[in-house]
């Protein structure tokens, strides 16, 4: 038995834009995921630095903090059984041409940057991303 995991996915400006949130927040309802926070902001430059920190330096970085703070992005933390593969597997491949059929970036969309939803890819960064994106626990 694995005890329950939480994680933390962002819907993009993309995704926002293009009417997803209910379509996206709703699988993983209905997959047995409990939404724990919820919540809606536009990330100023800052912030998405932050919250990217783990890109800093990459040649993609200039271009990943633009679009993530393009628009208003809905953040959710889930929690439910093995939360945070569970989830990257329900998102899909990173490029969403390649995601699979039945993943979110697979039945949405065909972009890179703007690939629809973001997910932790550890505990580790779920705790840094969470901190970003509500600000720490009781601050
Ligand atoms: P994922 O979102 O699948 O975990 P990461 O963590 O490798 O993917 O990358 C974070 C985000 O950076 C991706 N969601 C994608 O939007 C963007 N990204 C990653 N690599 C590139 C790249 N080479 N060019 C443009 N954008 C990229």
């Amino acid at each position: 038995m694995s005890a329950a995991e939480e994680t933390l996915v962002v819907v993009k400006p993309d995704g926002v834009r293009r009417g997803l949130v209910g379509e996206i927040i709703g699988r993983f309802e209905k997959k047995g995921f409990v939404v724990r926070e919820l919540r809606m902001q536009t990330f100023s430059k800052a912030q998405a630095e932050k919250f990217y920190s783990v890109h800093s330096g990459k040649p993609f970085f200039g271009e990943l903090v633009a679009f993530i703070s393009s628009g208003p992005v809905v953040g959710a933390v889930l929690s439910g059984r093995d939360a945070v593969a569970t989830v990257r597997r329900m998102v899909g491949a990173t490029k969403s041409w390649e995601a699979a059929a039945g993943t979110i970036r697979g039945d949405f969309g065909l972009g890179y940057t703007d690939n629809i939803i973001h997910a932790s890819d550890s505990a580790e960064s779920f705790a840094h991303e969470r901190a970003a994106f509500f600000g720490n626990p009781g601050g």
